[in-house]
């Protein structure tokens, strides 16, 4: 959808285009859909060298096959087991499951479709022996039509999914595998997964897997654009959503008789977490028509947490679809807030934001990398108590409950595509395959309130041959699919030979002063960050965030005078930094800090890291270091400094 918002409202001319042609809307309830969780118990095996494809796995229960595990889902597969040869184990693993489809399910042209939050790396799905989709890459949705294939109510039904964990130059992110031909030191096939990153490769069924059905003619998609303009002689403003709906099957008739498509949307005050219905009392706005405008009167922004006292502000936005007899109803938040960006500033709903907060994982003990609610709700809990008010998703898409939780908490948040430490600009296959990532990221999160600026990677190889090719088509495609978010990449590069920045709305840098450089003298830390900041600010003329710095502590360790590794280490090299951006803002470029990390989090063995990175202002099991109680400090601090907000009476520091 493209839109020149002119053409709705008198008061503002620029056009915008964001939507797709393809949907992949959160599976939801409603009169018109049923949901229905697959997540449990599966049954799992590792898989030599493919045997399980050469022998057909998929034909028959899993168990049939040979000696299984219990596997839940969803979850990383690697710490789940006592067995190190299930943790480290590189290639295919098997999941299967029995099911049972309603019969009613089968009546009245429905579609049932199955969806899977994220599946890393590479997935095979079969339905009762049937290879429905294949997908690549983690961290990312994707489904299929599987109606075809049910037994709707006759027997059982049978799921079998076949998963790739490994990593190559052509995949994202990119790894390698190396065999290890040497036989006086290895046996023979032996092999090593290497990549480029420091987090570990967790891999499986990452995050819910979903059945759901749609009546024959549905809503496929739902792109909107906010925006809000005074209310004439108050100070009111009117909400403005453009939305476009997009339709699938429209040429689907019960009676073979041709008749209209009509959309009608409904805007009702608040958002039930689980969408499941409204209260009809509430209803503020109203429209007709797939593509068009609706204005809400005397809105209620959605604003960043700390900004406002009502932060996260949501409405539900109720689509109706009629075509024929056949109805379909959808039901999605929608938060009103409009962005901005200059070379010196970032701007939510007209107001200068500072970004406070942390680059973060999806990572917790025996779960890896897989989705848990409690987690979420208790990750989201510490960010308020902290007073953070931003988060990037570093350095992967992260589950679309932890974005339903920033959209409704109001934490502002760096979106980024899993791209990290690419290098290789010039294989075409790789860009065509970050595109389709960039694609299916922004089709599942366009929506979010909470989404301010795309992340392409983090610290690509920048400063090589074809960055610069490389990004500039990047940015472009990013723009073509969404023109009302700014884009970045994260560099780790100096200003003087990186060549994709230039691209880039924002620049966003990672930097280890007093730890990968000059290890131990946190003394140089505000020269230093204040003259490299400065350095990429004169270059690009462009707003910055450092968005990555910090230091190791193991919780527990203490020196005093400080040293490496100890957590009075980890508070001084941040305290010198807050020094640094404190002069940075009075230059007038620095936009936001983002901590490395907000919890330890596990990586690969590696002789100099003690059983993971220990950046963490929390422990892995969420216990607040001494870095936690100086980064509340500064965090309160500076909301209290720029929107009065009041510092929390229980302050430790
Ligand atoms: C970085 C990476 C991050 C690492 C961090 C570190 O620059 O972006 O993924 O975890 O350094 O601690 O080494």
């Amino acid at each position: 959808m493209c839109v020149t918002t002119q053409a709705f409202s008198p008061f503002l001319i620029f056009s915008v285009c964001i939507g797709f042609s393809f949907g992949l809307l959160y599976p939801r309830e409603s009169e018109t859909r049923d949901v229905r969780s697959l997540d449990g118990l599966w049954n799992f095996r590792t898989d030599q060298k493919g045997m399980g494809i050469l022998q057909n796995w998929e034909a028959t229960f899993l168990s049939e096959t040979g000696p299984t595990e219990i596997m839940p889902v969803p979850s990383s597969y690697n710490d789940i087991t006592a067995k190190s040869s299930v943790r480290d184990h590189i290639g295919l693993v098997w999941y299967d499951r029995k099911f049972f489809t309603p019969r009613d399910w089968a009546l009245e042209g429905r579609k049932v479709f199955i969806r899977f939050g994220s599946i890393h790396y590479y997935a095979y799905v079969w339905i009762n022996g049937v290879l429905v989709t294949t997908h690549e890459g983690g961290h990312l949705p994707f489904e299929e039509d599987i109606t075809a294939f049910l037994n709707f109510g006759k027997s059982y039904d049978h799921i079998t999914v076949a998963i790739n964990n490994t990593l190559t130059p052509t995949t994202i992110p990119q790894g390698q595998v190396k065999f290890m031909n040497d036989s006086k030191r290895y046996p023979k096939g032996y092999m090593e997964q290497s990549f480029n990153f420091d987090f570990f490769n967790y891999a499986g069924i990452h995050r819910s897997v979903l059945l759901y059905t749609t009546p024959p003619v549905y809503i496929e998609d739902i792109s909107i654009f906010t925006s809000f303009t005074k209310e004439r002689g108050t100070n009111d403003n009117t909400g403005i959503i453009w939305y476009d709906v997009s339709v699938a099957n429209p040429g689907y008739s019960e009676n073979s008789v041709e008749s209209a498509i009509t959309c009608r949307i409904n805007v009702y005050e608040g958002w039930d977490l689980n969408g499941a219905g409204v209260n009809t009392t509430a209803l503020v706005a109203t429209a007709m028509g797939c593509n068009s405008v609706v204005e809400i009167p005397k809105v209620k922004l959605w604003w960043p947490f700390l900004m406002d006292s009502n932060p996260g502000f949501l409405y539900t936005l109720e689509i109706l679809l009629n075509k024929d007899g056949s109805k379909d109803v959808y039901r999605m938040p929608a938060g009103v807030r409009t962005i901005e960006w200059k070379n010196n500033e970032f701007l939510i709903n007209k107001k200068s934001f500072y970004f406070h907060g942390f680059g973060r994982h999806e990572d917790s003990n025996i779960i890896g990398r897989g989705e848990s609610l409690p987690l979420a709700v208790k990750d989201s809990s510490l960010i308020n108590w902290i007073g953070a008010n931003s988060f990037r998703t570093s350095h992967y898409p992260y589950s679309e409950k932890i974005m339903d939780l920033a959209d409704r908490l109001g934490i502002v948040v760096i979106d980024e595509c899993p791209a990290i430490g690419i290098n290789n600009f010039t294989q075409s296959v790789l860009l065509e395959k970050h595109k389709r990532i960039m694609t299916e990221l922004i089709q599942r999160d366009k929506n979010r309130p909470s989404v301010v600026l795309w992340s392409l990677s983090n610290e690509p190889l920048s400063q090589e041959k074809g960055a610069d090719v490389y990004f500039s088509t990047l940015v472009n495609h990013t723009k073509a699919l969404d023109s009302s978010r700014p884009v970045t990449f994260v560099t780790s590069q100096q200003s003087s030979n990186d060549k994709a920045v230039q691209f880039m709305d924002v620049i966003c840098v990672n930097r280890y002063s007093s730890w990968y450089s000059d290890t131990g003298h946190s003394d140089l830390i505000v020269r230093q960050t204040i003259s490299e900041m400065s350095a990429w600010h004169e270059k690009f003329n462009k707003p910055i965030i450092m968005s990555e710095y910090g230091a190791g502590s193991i919780s527990g360790f203490h020196s005093e005078p400080s040293f490496l590794w100890t957590e009075e280490y980890q508070a001084i090299t941040l305290k010198k930094h807050f020094e640094a951006f404190d002069i940075l803002r009075q230059k007038g470029f620095l936009i936001g800090e983002m901590i490395w990390n907000f919890a330890d989090f596990a990586t690969p063995a590696e002789y100099f890291r003690p059983g993971g990175c220990m950046k963490g202002v929390f422990t892995r099991e969420r216990k607040p270091k001494l870095a936690a109680h100086i980064t509340r400090r500064r965090y309160w601090s500076l909301a209290n400094s720029s929107f009065h907000v009041p510092l929390p009476e229980d302050l430790l520091i």
